[in-house]
């Protein structure tokens, strides 16, 4: 098999605003719901917070240097919604922030990165939170109103939109755990409540820029969906495991990439009867009138996902507790999620590495809604500590981009992009800075936030020189480097 990647095919890397910015109040920046929740003691893990982080806020032309460095073709990174708009509303506009990402993409045009812009990775203003947040059907106005703004101000430079990062984090993994923000446990009703709104404000953020931006300056606008393979633990278990991919990620792909729009039927049916046996008179995950479900089909120039991980699924045994972790479903599926047998783990025991579970997820991607060409919007491993040479990351990295060229080429998949989570260290949410996903380690000690480039940075920017798997970049140490 040829080894090189097509010339359509980008390498890049992602953050994301609050991870790496700072500037919590900078310049009038209101407050979002991560900013509340990590200001709680007690919620965020060494009590850590976004206060300065990586002090990109400050120090963006760094990021710009190292991304420009490796050689990256685009930048992913998301808009901190207050930043811009400081009550999430239209009625006050911060200029500084409007600029700060202005600037941003100016840089990185100039050293010939492509820009690859999230409208949402989080930040919900904590007065919109407080009004009922992705629970309030006005989130739909509200999120095209910011999603409106931020074109006008840069559609002329970004030409890839991404609307949502990972609506099931935000639906199911923060209403079901009650730990991510806002960190409301209410997982009967919220998480369906939220899927059918925030669905809805994908499509409007993606009409918005169809009817209004599209003709000025061309672009493409997706989403970035979390998606987890789902492998039947025996293959008896194989229609379980159908379910649980329904539920994890058709749930946010079939509404606008199938033929009829709509939530996957067999899911559907499966929440409507689990909806019944629980004393309810309808579903809980509620239904689009045929108005909304064509307002949602079709919202998408290509597809973007997140892939890190492959669990197995069986049914829960009698007396057995269903895990209710990443998938909502598995209690209304009562069944149990378990780790693949064969993975090998980073610091994170949630992300079983699992690279052919990033094929497989492709393939069922393409035999449930065709041909699409599709972005995969992050990827990453998890470490601890200050470590420069982290081979396993760059084996990681070696693997998945093996699994991707296989399907570019064996199962005829438009693959255009593989985006590196992250491009540098940052607040990794719930677990603060104990864990790194950085290509660049950040010295989160040192006032100036100084990186410097792991093994896995120089892998990378070597693959990127050689685009094809035939070459000896797993070899690259820093230490080489340094000297
Ligand atoms: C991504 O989500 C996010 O988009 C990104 O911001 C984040 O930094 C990255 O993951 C790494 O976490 O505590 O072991 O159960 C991927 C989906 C869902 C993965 C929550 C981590 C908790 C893992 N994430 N999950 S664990």
């Amino acid at each position: 098999m040829d080894q090189k990647f097509p010339d359509s095919f980008k390498f890049g890397a992602a953050t994301a605003s609050y991870q790496i910015e700072g500037g919590w109040n900078a310049d009038g920046k209101g407050e979002h719901i991560w900013d509340r929740l990590s200001h709680t003691p007690g919620k965020i893990r060494d009590n850590a917070t976004g206060d300065i982080a990586a002090n990109s806020y400050e120090k963006w032309r760094e990021d710009v240097r190292v991304a420009s460095e490796m050689g990256l073709q685009f930048y992913r990174f998301s808009i901190s919604w207050p930043r811009i708009l400081p009550t999430g509303f239209p009625n006050k506009f911060s200029k500084a922030g409007a600029k700060y990402y202005s600037d941003l993409i100016d840089g990185l045009l100039a050293e010939g990165i492509e820009p690859v812009v999230t409208l949402f990775h989080w930040e919900l203003p904590v007065k919109m939170q407080d009004m009922g947040g992705w629970t309030n059907p006005l989130i739909v106005d509200w999120f095209g109103n910011y999603a409106r703004i931020v074109y006008s101000l840069y559609a002329d430079r970004v030409k890839t939109w991404l609307t949502i990062n990972e609506a099931n984090v935000v639906c199911d993994i923060a209403y079901n755990i009650g730990a991510y923000a806002p960190a409301i446990k209410e997982p009967d009703y919220a998480p369906y409540i939220c899927n059918k709104h925030i669905m809805l404000a994908h499509a409007r953020a993606y009409r918005i820029f169809d009817q209004e931006f599209r003709h000025k300056h061309s672009g493409r606008v997706s989403l970035a969906n979390n998606l987890m393979w789902i492998e039947p633990s025996s293959p008896k278990y194989e229609k379980l495991a159908e379910l649980a991919r329904e539920n994890m990620g058709g749930r946010y792909t079939h509404p606008i990439l199938s033929k009829n729009g709509g939530w996957p039927p067999a899911y559907e049916k499966a929440m409507l009867k689990y909806s019944l046996e629980q004393g309810e008179t309808e579903s809980r995950l509620p239904h689009f009138t045929k108005e909304e479900q064509e307002y949602v089909k079709g919202t998408a120039d290509f597809y973007g996902f997140n892939y890190y991980t492959t669990n197995m699924i069986r049914p829960a045994k009698p007396g057995e507790h269903p895990g209710q972790w990443f998938v909502s479903g598995t209690t209304e599926l009562n069944a149990v999620l378990e780790q693949p047998p064969n993975a090998y783990y980073g610091a994170l025991k949630g992300l079983p590495v699992y690279p052919e579970g990033l094929r497989k997820q492709m393939v069922w991607l393409k035999e449930q809604y065709g041909d699409i060409d599709m972005m995969i919007t992050e990827c990453g491993y998890s470490s601890i500590g200050y470590q420069l040479d982290d081979y396993e990351r760059s084996d990681f990295f070696h693997e998945h981009l093996e699994q991707i060229l296989l399907s570019i080429k064996l199962d005829n998949i438009s693959v255009i992009g593989f985006t590196v989570w992250s491009l540098i260290d940052n607040f990794e949410w719930l677990n603060g800075y104990y864990i790194k996903f950085g290509l660049y380690e950040v010295d989160f000690e040192d006032p100036e936030r100084k990186r410097t480039p792991r093994a896995s940075a120089l892998y990378y920017e070597c693959m990127i020189k050689s685009r094809s798997l035939n070459n000896s970049c797993l070899d690259q140490f820093v230490v080489a480097k340094q000297q």
